[in-house]
């Protein structure tokens, strides 16, 4: 969906699981598979004509339907993917009408749309349809705010008359004694507003920053200890020059040899704040303390 960037050659999202019985469904505009445990899926909807709004409405619809017909109730994590999503439609950004039809889908199937929201990035690409990609399971996650932001869905409508729809972390039992996090998209934002506009590598360090309060606050909730180096990351590039300094900084905080550091994917995506050029995601099991 983003051009990537790592010299990696070719890299694909793979979410295994050891279950025999694995079922692919379809719901309005989502496809998606279960083990009955687990629901991997996208919804997928041209935007072209409908408008942003109500692709996004829709999309988000389909997703509650197909998981209110589950087991795999819980939604934990999202990954949205708008074309031109700083670009203005009827003279609202197209992230802003995309954040109206998310929080309506919220509200319209009595889902929280603040508190207890699942974690998400949103990142922009050239062209093509809004791609919602879901994970969901059958327990409610546990969701994590950052202390040094306000919470994205009380974002102040400066930054458009809807919140976005997002947790700053998810913490979910993962079976066998192990714990599951997912650190949302990431960004250089303190309180509400974005921070070190215009330089690359503070902002770097501002995402990596908020990250690491959340990693800690997850090991502290969870008594797993996630340990940063342990994490897979996806770093999202608004310029595909930004790599070199980036990538030093993230190493740099990760720890140049670690796994993290090599494993680490860079995809090249507008964020959805014209303001910001890089937005850093995280995921990653731990053991809980004295096992389960
Ligand atoms: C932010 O903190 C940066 O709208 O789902 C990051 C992750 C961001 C998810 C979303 C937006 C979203 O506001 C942007």
């Amino acid at each position: 969906v983003a051009p990537l960037l790592s010299p990696m050659g070719s890299v694909f999202d793979a979410w295994c699981s050891n279950a025999s019985q694995q079922t692919t469904h379809r719901q309005g505009c989502a496809r998606y598979i279960s083990d009955g445990v687990w629901l991997w899926g996208c919804a997928e909807i041209d935007d072209s004509d409908r408008g942003l709004r109500d692709a996004a409405q829709r999309a988000y619809s389909d997703v509650f339907a197909a998981l209110s017909a589950s087991p795999c109730h819980h939604l934990l994590r999202l990954w949205n993917f708008v074309s031109q999503i700083n670009a203005m439609d009827d003279g609202l950004e197209r992230y802003r009408h995309f954040n109206i039809g998310r929080q309506q889908a919220f509200l319209d199937a009595g889902r929280s749309a603040f508190d207890g929201a699942p974690a998400a990035s949103a990142l922009g690409t050239r062209q093509g349809p809004l791609r919602v990609f879901f994970l969901a399971g059958r327990q409610a996650p546990l969701s994590l705010e950052n202390p040094r932001q306000v919470s994205a869905y009380h974002y102040p409508d400066a930054y458009g008359p809807r919140p976005p729809t997002f947790s700053r972390a998810a913490l979910v039992g993962a079976g066998g004694g192990r714990s599951a996090l997912f650190i949302s998209g990431t960004a250089s934002i303190v309180g509400h507003a974005s921070v070190h506009v215009g330089d690359v590598g503070r902002q770097t360090q501002e995402s990596l920053a908020n990250m690491e309060v959340l990693r800690q606050l997850a090991t502290k909730k969870s008594a797993a200890p996630f340990l940063a180096q342990n994490l897979s990351y996806t770093v999202y590039l608004r310029h595909a020059h930004d790599m070199a300094v980036a990538r030093h900084v993230f190493e740099q905080a990760v720890g140049r040899d670690s796994a993290a550091a090599r494993e680490a994917v860079y995809l090249q995506a507008d964020v959805c704040r014209a303001d910001l050029l890089v937005e850093i995601e995280a995921h990653g099991f731990a053991a809980t303390e004295g096992g389960v």
